[in-house]
């Protein structure tokens, strides 16, 4: 760091590896400020066990699922965050009117805790009041069916497990509506949609046994060591078997470059420490599809020099396309590539021969693809880039999207979809005797538009912080208080919950962590992880209150008492989870066996037909794509325009802020930062510290973010990066990937003023 820059409050270099004492200082206080000391270990160590609960943390998966105690400060957080001893009492609720809790910070209203009861807004008094369930249930019910079906938005965040999901669209569909907008719709959709495309799936296809194969991972736009924090102990193992790990991403992220595994005696004894990245290339934000086409482009070269670089056999026998994708590559010119990268012909000329070098190459990726405004285009390159070289159904190959919550890819398998297929309805009519609405409904996106609009008169959200986590607060926000009714199923207050609308509830769940008891006896939910593993999970712990329910009661409740002639037994599902496991079975291709099959420790994959070089495309084939040019579809760019990448501190899980550091970013007790390359801080006249307000470059947008502090960083020129979600403020609604409805949170034009050069002499 420059020894002149002058000190800046909570900003600090930091030079130690990711991981190491660090975490286990960082778990230890995770635990006392939040648990009981004496339940912590044993909560701790129950974590993805065979007998225990899934991680609410990430959807990285674990071997068998039945690994020792695999250390994780972030999953230690996420637990010890959900176990928590503090309590959001009937009694606080009275002293603390909404208003006066929607001035909080997201970090100060979940950190009152766990809700207790469930709740009803009362407005004479602006507060939340206890409410008897099957009041509320009733109440519900008699304002949905007053409503028009497609008037209703039905939200899933990704924690939800398979059995609520599932019940919580059979309850929507038997009302009427596939409005079905979806955390996964802010985060993978991009996955969800351009996958299928290229593969005819759209899920990652390798397993962890593929990384013990593998020779070579590109890891593009993901941030696992606070992300996917598991997978860590995947890429020091690599790292120490000596096979590269090429990484593309903007920020020099720490854990990526430099991790000491708590679990190694030796590191953590010596202060010792694995270089992770074989290479690190700082692409541009949204510069990813110039750079994998600049591969390509060598690719193809190297392919017309010497021969035998692309695997011709797989392509000739798999694919389809590779023509128009290979005329496109042959048209993109050098200049255009590492203009958009800002990555040098050399520097992507060296990846290109390690790929061409190795018999097994895993690309993984996460929001750095995703969230933009061609997101599907990116994910379809990188197949491409795959396929290419036959490295998809074959041992130590394939693509690896990183998933977002701990189930999000489970709730799609189960049927939250705004757009369902046919043969999936017609099964729905099959075995429950009711029609299902065909015609398409709204994903997040179109569900906040309509909100806007007065189309949308209700929101019932399974979880989440649904207009938190969306983009243009300003528009957003207030059109939460224009709903006739809105409900939350949760675990912690947040702000999406203070956004009364005339009628609000707040439903009390039970968490992942915490023993579920029904008629039959203790009950287990399922999950699916990120690598299509579908298991069991369940909880030991006492509830947090005795008035919680479990989310499939609190949706079998609400279905109940909204539909009179209803076709389903909602009561009797509930009594024994395996009943609503036989439904999905029933319901759903790939869950054959389904209650036997989750009773054998580490569960069961789903199936993934790639991976046996099956392609479920409409060809039959494995389909090359083509990206169009090399930009994004920004405009807004011009001088002193630089794009804005929104990002998560190592101690946020989403909106939930666990506390104010970013510790592996040298950032301490605060939040309001905008991360800045030296030379794009000179060339426009700022300073490290300075305090500046950002605005939205982008025609018509009135956006701003005020009073940011300048922080000096090791980010790619033409790149800032601030925290999710503050800056959400920034980012247009309508600025996103039109074939996935992904929004580009990933690559904001923003122009940065300094706010005044009085305040600077402070
Ligand atoms: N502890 C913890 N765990 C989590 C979460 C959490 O908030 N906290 N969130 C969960 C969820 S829902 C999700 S979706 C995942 C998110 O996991 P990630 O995908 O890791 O999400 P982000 O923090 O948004 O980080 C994206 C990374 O991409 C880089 N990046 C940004 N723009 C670009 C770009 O244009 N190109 C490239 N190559 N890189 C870019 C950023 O520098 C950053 O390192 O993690 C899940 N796990
Ligand atoms: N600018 C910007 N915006 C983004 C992103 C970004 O990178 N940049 N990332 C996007 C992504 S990838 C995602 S996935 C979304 C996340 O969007 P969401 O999934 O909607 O948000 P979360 O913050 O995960 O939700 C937190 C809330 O979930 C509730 N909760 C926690 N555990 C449980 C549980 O077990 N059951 C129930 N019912 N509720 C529970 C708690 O009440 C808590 O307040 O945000 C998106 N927004
Ligand atoms: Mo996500």
């Amino acid at each position: 760091m420059n020894k002149k820059r002058r000190s800046v409050p909570g900003i600090r270099h930091y030079d130690g590896p990711a991981g190491g004492w660090g975490a286990l200082k960082a778990t230890a206080i995770a635990v006392r400020t939040q648990m009981d000391t004496l339940d912590a270990p044993a909560t701790l160590l129950r974590t993805n066990q065979p007998d225990g609960f899934d991680c609410p943390g990430c959807a990285w998966p674990d071997k068998e699922h039945k690994s020792t105690f695999q250390f994780c400060e972030n999953g230690a957080k996420a637990v010890t965050w959900e176990a928590t001893s503090k309590r959001v009492t009937p009694a606080f609720l009275a002293e603390n009117s909404v208003s006066s809790l929607l001035a909080k910070s997201d970090f100060e209203l979940e950190g009152y805790g766990r809700l207790t009861h469930p709740l009803r807004y009362d407005p004479a008094s602006d507060t939340f009041r206890p409410v008897a369930w099957d009041e509320a249930f009733e109440r519900i019910g008699e304002v949905l069916r007053g409503l028009e079906p497609d008037q209703v938005e039905f939200y899933t965040s990704g924690r939800a497990s398979n059995e609520a999901a599932y019940l919580f669209q059979l309850f929507a569909r038997e009302y009427g509506t596939n409005n079905f907008p979806d955390c996964s719709n802010m985060c993978h959709e991009a996955t969800s949609v351009g996958l299928p495309r290229s593969i005819g799936i759209g899920k990652g296809t390798v397993s962890l046994d593929d990384f013990d194969k593998t020779e070579l991972v590109i890891s593009i736009g993901h941030n696992p060591g606070t992300n996917h924090p598991r997978m860590m102990g995947t890429l020091h193992e690599l790292a120490r078997r000596n096979v590269p790990i090429i990484v593309f991403n903007p920020l020099r992220e720490r854990a990526l470059e430099r991790f000491a595994d708590p679990q190694s005696v030796i590191e953590m004894a010596t202060y010792g420490s694995t270089d992770i990245a074989s290479t690190y290339f700082q692409v541009k934000a949204g510069g990813d599809a110039a750079a994998l086409k600049g591969i390509a482009k060598h690719l193809l070269e190297m392919e017309a020099e010497r021969g035998d670089v692309l695997d011709r056999a797989f392509i000739a026998e798999h694919t389809q396309g590779i023509e128009d994708f290979t005329a496109d590559i042959a048209q993109t010119r050098w200049d255009e590539i590492e203009r958009e990268s800002g990555l040098s012909q050399a520097a992507l000329k060296t990846v290109a021969e390690a790929y061409a070098k190795s018999n097994a190459t895993i690309i993984t990726y996460g929001m750095g693809i995703t969230q933009h405004n061609k997101g599907t285009a990116n994910v379809r390159l990188i197949a491409d880039l795959l396929l290419l070289r036959g490295n998809i159904g074959k041992p130590g190959a394939g693509i690896c999207p990183l998933r977002g919550h701990s189930n999000v890819q489970g709730n799609r398998t189960v049927g939250i979809s705004e757009k369902p297929t046919p043969a999936f309805l017609n099964r729905l009519k099959d075995v429950f005797g009711f029609e299902p609405p065909s015609h398409h409904g709204h994903d997040a996106v179109q569900a906040t538009q309509a909100m806007i609009d007065g189309r949308a008169k209700a929101l019932i959200c399974l979880g989440g912080n649904f207009a938190v986590a969306m983009p243009d607060h300003e528009r957003g926000f207030p059109a939460m208080g224009n709903l006739d009714l809105s409900v939350h199923v949760g675990t912690k207050l947040n702000r999406t919950h203070l956004l009364v609308g005339k009628e609000t509830f707040i439903f009390p769940c039970l968490g992942r962590t915490e023993l579920d008891v029904q008629a039959t006896g203790r009950q287990s939910i399922t999950v699916e992880d990120s690598m299509s593993m579908v298991h069991a999970s369940s909880g030991k712990l006492k509830p947090a209150s005795p008035l919680l329910r479990s989310e499939p009661a609190i949706v079998a409740g609400m279905a109940k008492a909204t539909l009179p002639e209803t076709r389903v037994d909602w009561l009797m599902l509930v009594e024994d989870y395996d009943r609503i496991r036989d439904l999905i079975e029933q319901t759903i291709p790939g869950f054959e066996n389904y209650n036997a099959r989750i009773r054998v420790p580490g569960g069961f994959r789903m199936p993934l037909p790639p991976t046996q070089r099956i392609w479920p495309t409409a060809t039959g084939k494995a389909m090359f794509s083509v990206f169009d040019g090399v930009h994004e579809n920004a405009s807004g760019e011009g001088e002193h325009v630089m794009r804005l990448i929104t990002l998560r501190s190592h101690d946020q899980y989403n909106t939930t802020i666990y506390a104010l550091d970013d510790r592996y970013r040298g950032v301490f007790g605060r939040r309001d930062v905008l991360f800045m390359n030296e030379d794009d801080m000179a060339q426009s006249g700022l300073e490290h510290g300075d305090r500046v307000d950002i605005e939205t470059a982008l025609p018509g947008s009135v956006q701003r973010l005020k009073d940011i502090t300048v922080v000096a960083y090791n980010i790619a020129p033409g790149t800032v990066g601030a925290y999710y979600p503050e800056a959400n403020v920034l980012v247009p609604l309508d600025y996103l990937d039109k074939d996935s409805g992904t929004p580009s949170y990933k690559s904001v034009p923003v122009r940065i003023t300094l706010r005044s050069k009085e305040i600077r002499m402070l």
